[in-house]
């Protein structure tokens, strides 16, 4: 699915699903099941890892009409190599890919930038962590990471829906972002925090992959967004 159709399914479900570990009931069935009620698959790099890269080629392209596929790869090196990965996560099937926000942009988000432009890759860019820690060093860069990466043109962000102050904040310095949010669930925030501090999407992993019956968990999960009145 390509970014327009990503962003368009957002009017049925603000629900992206982290796939970090084997789904309780198998990668293919949480994908089948999922369709109606998800347009974002985020694959971490535990899981890439572990699957390879041909297995995660096979279930991108079985299912790339359905969903807008997110490698998690959290960039953070300089261009050269940021250019390796972005080869590899094309290779793969992806449609968007995730660096970090701190390396700047000389000689890293601007190559990295540049190179997901040309393989027509979305990029998202950490803005500030969902972890206690995060506050301690990464978090207190925030402003700065948001406003040098709206120099080259950063249009994706990934923002903590654990504290939701920095979404607002982001949303703000860039209303026409296109924000992911984690923490939803297994991290404590509350179905639903993420969406009415501003995000665009919210990023649920253990509450879904681990559960027996996802079906019935992504059930639950959009019978919230209603009730909060964020579908
Ligand atoms: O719902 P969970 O806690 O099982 O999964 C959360 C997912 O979001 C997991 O894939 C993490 O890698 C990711 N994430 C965070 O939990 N916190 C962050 O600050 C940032 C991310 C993330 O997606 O970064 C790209």
């Amino acid at each position: 699915m390509n970014l327009s159709g990503f962003i368009k399914f957002r009017e049925k479900s603000p629900l992206i699903i982290a796939v970090d570990v084997e789904p309780e009931i198998s990668i293919e069935g949480l994908l089948e099941q999922a369709k109606n009620y998800v347009a974002g698959v985020k694959f971490g790099l535990p899981y890439i890892l572990r699957k390879g890269a041909s297995e995660i080629k096979r279930i991108t392209y079985r299912y790339r009409d359905n969903y807008f596929f997110i490698a998690d790869i959290k960039l953070a090196d300089i261009g050269f190599v940021g250019g390796l990965m972005i080869d590899l996560v094309k290779e793969m099937g992806f449609n968007a890919f995730i660096a970090h926000g701190f390396i700047g942009l000389e000689g890293a988000l601007k190559e990295i930038k540049k190179k997901a432009d040309e393989l027509g890759l979305f990029l998202f860019v950490v803005a500030a962590m969902s972890h206690p820690g995060a506050e301690e060093i990464f978090n207190r860069n925030f402003i700065s990471i948001v406003e040098t990466c709206k120099k080259i043109g950063i249009d994706g962000y990934v923002a903590p829906a654990t504290l939701p102050r920095y979404i607002r904040e982001l949303r703000d310095l860039n209303p026409n972002a296109v924000i992911i949010s984690p923490g939803v669930g297994a991290q404590g925030a509350r179905v639903g925090d993420g969406i009415s501090s501003g995000a665009t999407f919210e990023i649920v992993g253990r509450r879904i992959t681990l559960s027996r019956d996802p079906l019935v968990t992504l059930r639950e999960l959009m019978s919230i967004y209603k009730d909060r009145g964020v579908i």
